[in-house]
């Protein structure tokens, strides 16, 4: 996997060697999404219309028909819920896409819908400029419609043409999410592909493979490991096979955690989506780990967003703003790696949110939440971007000690939060995704 220059849009040359002592630093795109947090995901296409997760590319274009579709909904629902980007699934492993593509007649031309003259890409591009919300694109890379995929060079170029039209006739580019599902043991053309991003989508993160500016977390559960640490050598490949991508020196490359609202990533009927208190813990151990969360609310026949899965984003949503919705930010005054965070006032707070300086990379290996007194309230290993605390019970007080180790460690930020009557996290989270691949 190559990797890109810390302060400049993505280009295909690898970085100098750094040493341990000096530790990677984000580019500013990388930081911009990081702090961005939550994003949306969207799974839809033909698996939609036939209950299925996977197709091998023989379903008819013909069954897909959304008598409905609304990217507006799909949009509003990231927002409502804070998400600050979405992701579509352009081109899921089926080969079917939701645009109307030069590449293929496998699309969106050959259905029903609005006659063949629809774009599904395009709608929910126009949503997110309506609503100032960031678009990524999904767009797998094995491809079980393609003839020419058992040809490496053919579907390389076929690949990269399909590539070029979803980055230039969609506006700017948040994410190119590369699924690595179906690809293991095979190689695409990542230096043209990269070069292709960095020409077009300079800004776009690229997901896990390729030239990869972020990371998938390596479960589909939406959980991150403790701690989350953003420079690393390897990336898992996908969720059915035991790859491991190695990146060759170290990187910088955060984490996303991918996970559905339901059991499946594709709208099924009887699917329910996961309760409030599992969404809560998903919440806290990824973005309240440092990492980032794509959730995924797959929307149903009609192109519309299941009314239970609406309700449940809805509930998530209010608890979000119950918990962190009047954050009380503090005053710092850093002593080496002693931090004092004066709240002003005697303040309620039962969750401490820090917020790590990042610029010079990722320097904070262990922390301490104490009183003035000498009581430790919470205690952890990384900040990152923000690394949330629920504290066992609710203290009253006007000032924070937070004390820091790691070389040049620095805090940005400390907010505390009062957040009584709040619904809670699931702690012991049962559910694991399925890693059995499914069935065409
Ligand atoms: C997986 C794919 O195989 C699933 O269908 C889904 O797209 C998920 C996000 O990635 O590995």
């Amino acid at each position: 996997m190559a990797s890109t220059p810390r302060d400049e849009a993505p280009t295909m040359f690898p970085p100098a060697p750094r040493t341990a002592q000096a530790p990677l630093t984000p580019t500013p795109a990388q930081l911009t999404w990081q702090r961005d947090g939550l994003g949306v995901f969207f799974h839809f296409g033909v698996n939609t219309f036939a209950g299925k997760e996977w197709s091998d590319g023989t379903l008819t274009p013909e069954s897909f028909d959304p008598s409905e579709l609304d990217a507006d909904e799909w949009v509003r629902t990231a927002q409502e819920l804070g998400a600050k980007y979405v992701v579509v699934t352009a081109k899921h492993h089926d080969g079917f896409c939701l645009w109307p593509t030069a590449t293929t007649d496998y699309s969106v031309a050959s259905s029903p819908w609005k006659d063949g003259r629809g774009d599904v890409v395009r709608e929910v591009a126009d949503a997110c400029a309506r609503y100032g919300m960031k678009l990524g694109l999904y767009a797998s890379p094995w491809d079980r419609n393609a003839p020419q995929y058992e040809d490496a060079a053919a579907y390389d170029e076929f690949y990269l043409a399909q590539l070029r039209e979803l980055c230039t006739n969609y506006g700017q580019l948040s994410e190119l999410w590369f699924d690595g599902a179906g690809s293991a043991g095979r190689e695409y053309d990542w230096d043209a592909i990269g070069a292709l991003a960095a020409e077009l989508q300079p800004q776009a993160m690229i997901f896990n493979m390729g030239p990869a500016t972020i990371r998938w977390v390596g479960n589909e559960d939406g959980l991150a490991a403790d701690p989350v640490e953003y420079v690393t050598t390897s990336t898992d490949l996908n969720n059915y096979d035991d790859d491991v991508v190695e990146t060759g020196e170290a990187v910088y490359l955060p984490p996303e955690c991918d996970v559905s609202l339901r059991k499946g990533w594709f709208w099924q009927p009887g699917e329910e989506p996961k309760s409030l208190s599992h969404l809560l813990a998903i919440h806290d151990r990824s973005i309240g780990l440092g990492a980032n969360l794509l959730l995924n609310i797959p929307p149903d026949r009609r192109g519309r967003i299941d009314p239970a899965d609406a309700a449940r984003v809805r509930e998530f949503a209010a608890a979000l703003e119950q918990r962190f919705g009047s954050p009380h930010p503090g005053t710092l005054t850093a002593d080496g790696h002693t931090v004092r965070v004066d709240l002003g006032a005697e303040t309620d707070v039962d969750h401490v949110e820090l917020v790590e300086r990042l610029e010079d990379g990722q320097r904070v290996t262990s922390h301490r939440i104490l009183l003035e007194d000498g009581t430790v309230l919470a205690s952890g290993a990384t900040v990152g971007v923000r690394r949330i605390h629920r504290l066992e019970q609710t203290v009253r007080t006007s000032a924070l000690v937070v004390e820091l180790s790691g070389e040049g460690a620095l805090l940005e930020a400390a907010v505390v939060h009062d957040a009584t009557g709040a619904p809670v996290p699931d702690s012991t989270i049962a559910y694991r995704a399925t890693t059995e691949r499914p069935g065409a």
